[in-house]
């Protein structure tokens, strides 16, 4: 039986378990990327492990998040961030080259290679053939200690792609297309592989834009296969040598094909508050807009941003409209400024922001209050702006300029012709912002910056066999690491200062949340579906469990958020009957019993002290992850096994 490309690269990189959908497995890591607002944390827990210098292939820490510097934090994080990655033998990439994803796609990214990153956007990397994972800080310290990558082998599903797309008809409404069909949650243990004939019509730029918002499916990593294009995108950044052909066998075994007819795609749209919130741009026509920005790791390349300056040339953008334009690369912001297209950009009136994460993340550029806001990004989760009552949606960037123009959703096919923009042959190459670190013999020397942000991780300690709280927070479905530990400008300097982190924590959902939560001592959570769906910050365990979090019950979790409460030592529990989730109300006293025996059965007993009851909760954890829980999280455990 042939293989899939995903199966055939992990079976490159199996170092344990068995290639069984279901059963974990763990993979060497070849490479890893890391970002400041989760990679502050990443090293520090790294520097906890006390190993010298990584043992990766190459490991790479951006700055792209955390730029507006409105403090002391930002700046502090950064000149750690530089130091301890010169120390220990990472590359560092400096603010303003770029967001991490883009960047490493362009210079870093290898066909055929794994790389985890703390951010759960890797999965860009999948665009050029890698097998690319979004992880918690704490597994990427790991795999640059040189340790595996612990995941569950995935379900394998195929999209089928015939047709091309129509003119202003674009690879973002693929993926939007992708998310009306298998919702938020419908990727969830599962490797999306794109192939079909229509992917010969998808430049690299393209696909990384379909394998960025495989994130948003929920799935563990998206792939397509290595070939021509790939290889005509490497020699054009200079790096042919990194090329190889590689494809699924054409007996592969898929779990579930979709098809999708590209030429049959219409320009769509994603609501408030949710990326599977998918409709036609023409129905929303009319749709009074505040606010575009155009940018981000799903839509920021050159080839992007030269089809947004062709339609912006010799033209004004509406008067009511604010526009930002934020390039995903100091490579693509060059080549715009060498061809002219960035004076185009500029002369219809967009405001150029800094090549990096922005406004996607809150850091600036919020809207007005209870704005329409259009984006070329990935994620529209209420508050996620900075403004609590703003209406996110998610559109492509040719969409994004039809709104810019004239002041309202439009679609983007009554623009005129369609810009004809093609990739260039070579890429204009200056890595003089990513820094080397330093040889093993200089490192020594190497003094690692701290700043008085740099607070102390929370303590853990390990499980009993019994425990008793109050359920202190329940919630619904597809709850948002940006409900649980929300970002943006206030918020993301502080990812290295738990304490203060901590009042912020569930604020989207019940500001009262930390404050009871301190007072209760310890407690439980219950939601309900996909439960930690969205970002890869391990704050999002980190900070419930400075709030004294003991287990989060839920009818399904998802993957890196799971994941990262393990690391941390919370217990993720789900329902064995969904329909349990009614027997359990805010402010009840809630009991787990004989957990240990509990946790090796995959049954747990839950007492419900306050109305009597007694409810059973299912569990499926792997030896080596209940060994984690017992010992009070993955940093406890790596120094009780050293
Ligand atoms: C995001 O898009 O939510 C982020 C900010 O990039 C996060 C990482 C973080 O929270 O720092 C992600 O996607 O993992
Ligand atoms: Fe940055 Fe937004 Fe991409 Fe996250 S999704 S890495 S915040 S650009």
């Amino acid at each position: 039986m042939g293989l899939t490309l995903a199966q055939k690269i992990i079976q490159n990189h199996l170092v344990g378990g068995t290639m069984k959908a279901g059963e974990e497995i763990a993979l060497r890591i070849d490479q890893t990327l890391t970002q400041d607002a989760t990679g502050t944390m990443a090293y520090l827990e790294f520097e906890a492990m006390g190993i010298d210098r990584v043992r990766t292939e190459k490991s790479v820490a951006y700055i792209d998040h955390n730029t507006l510097q409105s403090g002391f934090e930002n700046a502090d994080d950064h000149r750690y961030i530089q130091s301890v990655a010169k120390k220990h033998g990472i590359y560092f990439s400096r603010p303003g080259n770029g967001i991490c994803h883009q960047v490493h796609l362009e210079r870093f990214g290898v066909p055929g290679k794994t790389l985890i990153g703390s951010d759960s956007h890797t999965p860009t990397g999948g665009g050029i053939g890698m097998l690319a994972f979004g992880a918690g800080g704490l597994d990427v310290a790991v795999a640059m200690g040189g340790g595996a990558y612990y995941i569950t082998m995935p379900r394998m599903i195929r999209v089928n792609l015939t047709g091309k797309l129509n003119p202003f008809v674009t690879a973002k409404d693929v993926s939007l297309e992708i998310l009306r069909i298998l919702s938020v949650k419908g990727g969830v243990g599962s490797i999306i592989e794109w192939g079909g004939e229509g992917i010969q019509t998808l430049s690299v730029p393209e696909r990384a834009t379909i394998t960025n918002m495989g994130t948003e499916l929920g799935a563990t990593t998206s792939i397509f296969p290595s070939d021509e294009i790939t290889k005509a995108f490497l020699k054009a950044q200079g790096r042919v040598q990194d090329y190889q052909p590689l494809a699924a066998d054409p007996d592969a075994v898929y779990d579930r094909v979709i098809d999708i007819d590209l030429s049959a795609l219409k320009p769509l749209i994603a609501c408030p508050h949710m990326p599977d919130n998918v409709v036609t741009v023409e129905s929303l026509k009319g749709t009074k807009v505040d606010q575009v920005c155009i940018g981000s790791c799903t839509n920021s390349s050159l080839l992007d941003l030269l089809k947004v300056a062709a339609l912006l040339k010799g033209k004004t953008v509406d008067p009511s409209v604010s526009v930002s334009v934020s390039p995903g690369s100091r490579q693509v912001l060059s080549m715009l400024a060498d061809c002219g297209a960035l004076s185009d950009i500029l002369a219809s009136g967009a405001r150029l922001l800094e090549c990096a994460c922005g406004p996607c993340i809150g850091m600036g550029f919020s809207p007005n209050s209870g704005g329409v806001s259009l984006r070329t990004f990935n994620r529209n989760f209420e508050g996620r702006s900075g403004t609590r009552d703003a209406k996110v949606y998610l559109v492509s960037p040719e969409t994004a300029v039809a709104a810019a123009l004239t002041g309202e959703i439009t679609d983007p096919r009554l623009l005129g012709e369609a810009p004809a923009v093609s990739l260039p042959e070579a890429f204009r190459i200056d890595d003089s912002a990513v820094l080397a670190p330093a040889t093993p013999e200089e490192a020594a020397s190497v003094e690692v910056l701290r700043g008085p942000n740099i607070k102390e991780f929370p303590k853990t300690k390990p499980l009993d066999d019994l425990v008793t709280a109050e359920l202190t927070l329940k919630v619904g479905d597809n709850i948002t690491t940006d409900h649980i530990m929300p970002a943006g400008s206030k918020i993301l300097p502080y990812r290295s200062n738990i304490p203060y982190l901590s009042k912020f924590c569930f604020a989207v959902c019940d500001e009262s949340f930390a404050e009871r939560s301190k007072a209760a001592g310890n407690g439980f959570v219950v939601g309900g579906e996909n439960y930690g769906q969205g970002s890869s910050r391990e704050h999002a365990a980190l900070v419930p469990l400075y709030l004294g979090v003991r287990a989060v019950i839920a009818k399904s979790f998802a993957r890196i958020h799971a994941a990262n409460l393990i690391n941390a030592g919370i217990l993720p529990l789900t329902f064995a009957n969904a329909g349990d989730y009614d027997k359990l109300t805010q402010g009840d006293r809630l009991t787990l019993t004989d957990l240990k025996e509990g946790m090796k059965r995959g049954e747990i007993l839950l007492k419900n002290e306050t109305t009597g009851e007694t409810i059973t909760l299912a569990c499926s954890f792997t030896d080596r992850q209940r060994e984690i829980l017992l010992a009070g999280g993955l940093l406890a455990y790596t120094k009780a096994a050293n």
